[in-house]
C-alpha cells in the first residue's frame, strides 16, 4: 500500500534491550532523516545505495547526538537502530514526529508494507502466537497457504462454476478449522468450577505445575476469579479457578460466587470438579462443553472406579487421572487439527468473507462468492 506521508514505528518490544529498531518509512523519508542524522563518514544518506548502513549520531530535541545505525532499506525506507530501552527509541522518534512524522503502532506498518493483507494479518498474529504449535500453523499462513487455498477456490469456481460441491466443501473446511484459528492468538478459556471444597484450587494448582491458589480444608476459600496461562498439548489454555457454588450470606463470598457463575457461562469448557467420596452436585446448565471431573479419587476404597466414559476419576493430589484429564480437554477444545501445511482462517474478518462467499455460492452466485475469497 503506497504510504501519504511519512510513518515511524519502533519494531523491538517495549522494555529492556540492548538495541531499538525504528522504521521510517513513506515519501521524503530520506530527506527527513538526512536533516537530523550525521553520518560519521559525512557522506549524506541520499547518495549512498539501498543496503548501505551506516553509523552516525542523531540530533534529539534536547540537542543532545544520540549514536545510532542507519539501515537502508529502500528508497522511501530506513530502519534507525539506537539504544535499546524506552527513552533512547523515545527520543529518535520523537525528532521525527516533531518534524512531521507520524507514530504508529508496528502493526500498522506490517500492514502499510506488507502487499498482501492477509500475510501482514499473519505476521501481526505470529508474535501474540504463545506456543510453536500455534506459531508453526501461523508461519504456515504468513508463507501463504491461506492465500493459495483462496486462490485455488476462486479458480476452481470460475473453471468449473456448474460444480460448486468442491469449493463448497473446501469453504466449509476452511470454516470448520476457524475456531481453532482465533485461539492461534488467544487462550481457550477453561473453567473450574463447581461446590465449595471439592478441590478446584488444588485442581488447578497441579494442572499448572505451581502452587497459583491457595488450598485450604475449609469451604469457602477461593473468592475471586484467579486465571494462570499453561498450555496442553502445545495448545495455550487459561484455566479460571472460582469460589465454589452455594448459597451464601457471607457478601463477600456471595460476590465470588455470582462472579463464577456469570463466567462459567463465558468458557470455551467448564470442568465441573464433584468430589469422588460424596454425592454428586448437579452441574447447572451451560451453553458450553462440561467436562465432569471426580476428584480425590484416592480417598475411594481400592477397586472403585468410574465406568461412565464422562466421569473422569482424578487426584489433585496424587496426580493420578490427570494425563487423561488434560487428554480429553484437549480432544474438547481441539477435535480438528489441521494437516501440516493447510490453509486456517485466524481472524473474524476472515470467517466473515469466507461465510459470505458461502452464502453466495449456495444461492448460486458463483461471481459475488470469487468476489468474496479475492477481497480478502
Ligand atoms: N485426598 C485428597 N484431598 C484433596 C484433593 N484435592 C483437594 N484436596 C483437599 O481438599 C481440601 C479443599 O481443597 P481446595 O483445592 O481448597 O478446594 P476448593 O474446591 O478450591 O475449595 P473452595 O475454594 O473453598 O471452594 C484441601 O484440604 C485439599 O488438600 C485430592 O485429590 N485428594
Ligand atoms: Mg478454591
Amino acid at each position: 500500500m503506497k504510504l501519504a506521508g511519512i510513518i515511524i514505528a519502533q519494531l523491538t518490544p517495549s522494555g529492556r534491550g540492548a538495541v531499538a529498531s525504528i522504521l521510517v518509512a513513506g515519501p521524503g523519508t530520506i530527506d527527513l532523516v538526512n536533516r537530523i542524522f550525521s553520518p560519521a563518514s559525512g557522506q549524506p544518506l541520499g547518495e549512498l545505495p539501498v543496503g548501505r548502513v551506516v553509523f552516525g549520531s542523531f540530533q534529539s530535541l534536547s540537542d543532545a547526538a544520540e549514536e545510532v545505525v542507519v539501515g537502508l532499506h529502500g528508497p522511501e525506507q530506513v530502519e534507525i537502530h539506537s539504544h535499546g530501552g524506552a527513552f533512547a527509541a523515545a527520543a529518535v522518534m520523537n525528532v521525527l514526529a516533531a518534524k512531521g512524522a507520524k507514530i504508529v503502532p508496528w502493526q500498522q506498518v506490517a500492514e502499510h508494507l506488507e502487499p498482501d493483507r492477509v500475510v501482514a494479518e499473519a505476521r501481526v498474529a505470529l508474535a501474540a502466537a504463545r506456543t510453536e504449535k500455534t506459531a508453526a500453523i501461523l508461519l504456515g499462513q504468513y508463507h501463504g497457504a491461506l492465500r493459495k487455498c483462496l486462490e485455488e477456490i476462486a479458480a476452481g469456481i470460475e473453471r468449473q462454476p456448474d460444480n460448486l460441491v468442491p469449493p463448497l466443501a473446501r469453504l466449509h473446511r476452511l470454516l470448520v478449522l476457524a475456531p481453532l484459528g482465533e485461539h492461534l492468538t488467544q487462550p481457550w478459556r477453561v473453567f473450574i468450577a463447581g461446590a465449595p471444597n471439592v478441590g478446584k484450587s488444588s485442581l488447578m494448582n497441579a494442572l499448572v505445575g505451581y502452587q497459583r491458589s491457595i488450598v485450604f480444608d475449609q469451604p469457602g476459600t477461593t473468592r475471586d476469579l484467579l486465571t494462570a496461562v499453561t498450555a496442553l498439548d502445545g495448545w495455550p489454555i487459561e484455566l479460571v479457578d472460582s469460589a465454589g457454588l452455594r448459597e451464601s450470606i457471607d457478601a463477600l463470598e456471595a460476590a465470588g460466587v455470582a462472579r463464577a457463575a456469570a463466567g462459567m457461562a463465558e468458557a470455551d469448557l467448564v470442568l465441573w470438579v464433584e468430589d469422588a467420596t460424596s454425592a454428586s452436585v448437579a452441574c447447572p446448565q451451560l451453553g458450553v462443553g462440561v467436562l465432569i471431573v471426580r476428584n480425590k479419587s484416592d480417598l475411594l476404597p481400592p477397586g472403585v472406579s468410574f465406568t461412565d466414559r464422562d466421569l473422569l476419576g482424578v487426584s489433585a493430589l496424587t496426580g493420578q487421572g490427570l494425563d487423561q484429564l488434560c487428554q480429553r480437554i484437549v480432544q474438547q477444545l481441539v477435535p480438528t487439527v489441521p494437516a501440516r501445511g493447510e490453509a486456517v482462517l485466524f481472524t473474524p474478518r476472515q470467517e466473515q468473507a469466507i461465510q459470505n462467499a458461502v452464502t453466495a455460492l449456495s444461492a448460486g452466485d458463483s461471481r459475488l462468492a470469487v468476489a468474496w475469497l479475492r477481497s480478502l
